[in-house]
């Protein structure tokens, strides 16, 4: 078993779709070990984004991922990390296979509906920054 972590971005949850994201990821075996809704302060939003930092998106994407609240998951399955990228799509909703998150709900290659951890250390450090070790305790 593998953990991950997973944001529903403020494009989702306002658009009201996160409990479909919620299905949808149970369906594809994902069990929840810890949820949360909160808003991210800039400081925050920047620490977690901090290495595209040099990139030109920086401060846009910064202003989306504070413009309003989101939903950190931890997220519990096999190959969790892989199957949860395959599960998201692409970055680019334009790019995404049919049938994945991204093209189901993404809005543009900002506004993509979800964010998933790229690596197992990633993920490890992704599911400290939003959740404390109380909180990742197996349900
Ligand atoms: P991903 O791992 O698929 O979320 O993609 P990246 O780590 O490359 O990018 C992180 C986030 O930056 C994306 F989810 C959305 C944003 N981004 C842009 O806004 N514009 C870009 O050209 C690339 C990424």
């Amino acid at each position: 078993m593998q953990r991950t972590l997973a944001i529903l971005k403020p494009d989702s949850v306002a658009a009201g779709d996160a409990g479909k994201i919620l299905a949808h990821l149970e369906r594809e075996g994902f069990t929840v070990v810890a949820i949360k809704k909160m808003r991210l302060t800039r400081e925050q939003a920047e620490a977690f984004y901090e290495v595209h930092r040099e990139r030109p998106f920086y401060g846009s994407l910064v202003d989306f991922m504070t413009s309003g609240p989101i939903i950190p998951l931890a997220l519990e399955r096999e190959d969790a990390v892989r199957r949860l990228r395959e599960v998201m799509g692409a970055t680019n909703p334009a790019e995404a296979a049919a049938g994945t998150l991204r093209k189901l709900y993404a809005r543009s290659i900002e506004a993509n509906a979800i964010h998933g951890s790229d690596s197992p250390e990633n993920a490890r450090e992704e599911l400290r920054f939003f959740f404390s070790r109380a909180e990742l305790i197996a349900s």
